[in-house]
């Protein structure tokens, strides 16, 4: 591994250990706590692997080093040297006898204190993400991402950079970002998609991780203006192909993480054995038509040919104990690239994924319409303008190819696995309507 700068500091995950019981070990990190007992100080340090307290005697330590530990507040930065020792009292069973300490970066009274309110938080969000659950979070994230690439890189997904700046909607009007480009209008990228549906030709199965932006006029606890989107598209695959790797691409994302971040998950309390659950594939998969019959005996006033909102998707999540698919939606809830089920054209050949506990859509997707002339008839039905899709019909004019993809929304994913009761904390830096500060 490539060392960091700076000889002879280790992470506290490396001093806790038994048998660095009784060395003399460097260490530096952020004051996570500090506690002062009249000849003792005890100072929590926490770096980017966790926590160990460190215990300054005051005759057993040189002038400096007591006068330093004295000053330190909440959240400056130190190094600092001393003997591991074990102990039951202190925060994972360890400790460190100080012999030597120094500040890096004195800190000013710390904002946050505990306690605070979500809008208050969310202003002084540059400082909150030092937190250990954001943290732990962030690490799920990661091992997410990376299980991913892990997925698409061993069975043969080349991966592609599509633009973000984009010239026409692929996911409707009404959540579409416009932006002034140069002299003309354009719009922020909802979707890979229609890229991706270009790159097919050559490559035949693509995949991107990018930025997509939804202009979503409600604040809820699963809608982000800006979230990151993982987009497979698979020339010659149709839809319960793709539903297949969609689910193998979910159950091998749970098992890495619950084999890489077991501590976090512990620390955030998730229910493990929920995850375990989602290992088994192949997932359930129900049909539209049956997901209303479900609504409607459950008591929901929902007819057929509504969309599914958050609480008929809770409701649903009720029947199940891993993520589950819903299939054949009519097609007027549906974006206008969905095939129409040929036995049954009032439906798509469209499936959303649905985590379960209440969670809810984690992945859309379907197979496309691969036919110029009724992608073009869609496309007059919908009231789209022909003339901004004609790059996207032309693939349809030049060996047409049966294909199907979908999109997976990152941070959902990760609210569900984590099991967090809102997005904003799957993101570092949340942007929804009201605010996109800091
Ligand atoms: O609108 S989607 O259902 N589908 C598409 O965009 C397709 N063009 C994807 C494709 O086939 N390549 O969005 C896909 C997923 C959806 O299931 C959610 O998990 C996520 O993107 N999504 C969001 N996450 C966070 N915030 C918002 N606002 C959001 N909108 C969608």
């Amino acid at each position: 591994m490539n060392k960091m700068p700076g000889e002879g500091f280790l992470k506290t995950k490396d001093v806790m250990k038994p048998e660095m019981i009784g060395k003399e070990v460097m260490l530096r990190g952020w004051v996570y706590r500090k506690r002062h007992i009249g000849a003792k100080i005890f100072i929590v340090l926490r770096d980017s692997e966790g926590i160990i307290q460190c215990l300054v005697v005051k005759n057993e330590v040189d002038e400096k080093t007591w006068e330093e530990a004295e000053k330190i507040t909440r959240e400056s930065s130190f190094m600092v040297k001393g003997i591991v020792r074990e102990d039951p009292r202190a925060p994972g069973g360890y400790e460190l006898k100080v012999t030597w300490l120094r500040i890096v970066g004195l800190s000013d009274v710390f904002p946050i204190r505990g306690g605070e309110g979500i809008d208050y938080l969310l202003d002084k969000r540059h400082l909150w993400i030092r937190s250990r659950k954001l943290t732990a979070i962030m690490k799920i994230k990661h091992s997410v991402l990376k299980a991913a690439r892990e997925y698409l890189v061993r069975n043969g997904w080349w991966e592609v950079t599509p633009p973000i700046i984009t010239a026409s909607a692929c996911e409707g009007g009404a959540t579409l970002f416009e932006m002034k480009y140069f002299d003309r209008k354009a719009y922020l990228s909802q979707s890979a998609q229609l890229y991706l549906e270009a790159l097919i030709f050559s490559l035949e199965k693509v995949w991107s991780l990018t930025p997509s932006f939804r202009a979503e006029k409600s604040r809820t606890r699963r809608h982000l203006a800006e979230y990151w989107h993982l987009e497979l598209e698979g020339a010659w695959y149709h839809m319960e192909d793709m539903m297949k790797v969609s689910e193998e691409l979910v159950s091998y994302i749970v098992k890495r993480v619950l084999e890489e971040r077991s501590e976090e998950l512990e620390f955030l309390k998730r229910d493990k054995v929920m995850l375990e659950r989602a290992l088994e594939i192949p997932y359930p998969r129900i049909k539209y038509d049956e997901a209303i019959e479900i609504l409607q005996r459950k008591g929901f006033r929902i007819e057929w040919g509504e969309d599914l909102g958050a609480d008929e998707e809770r409701a649903l999540t009720e029947e199940f104990e891993t993520p589950f698919f819903i299939t054949h939606f009519p097609k007027q809830i549906k974006a206008f690239y969905m095939k129409l089920d040929p036995q049954r054209p009032d439906v798509v050949l469209g499936f959303d994924m649905l985590a379960p506990e209440g969670y809810g859509e984690i992945i859309g997707g379907s197979e496309r319409e691969d036919s110029y002339e009724k992608l073009l008839q869609r496309i007059h039905e919908l009231g789209l303008d022909p003339k901004e899709y004609e790059w996207y019909l032309d693939l349809r004019r030049y060996g047409s190819v049966p294909h199907s993809g979908f999109g997976l929304g990152v941070e959902r994913l990760v609210m569900w696995i984590s099991g967090i009761d809102h997005i904003r904390d799957t993101i570092p830096f949340p942007r929804f309507r009201e605010r996109v500060y800091p």
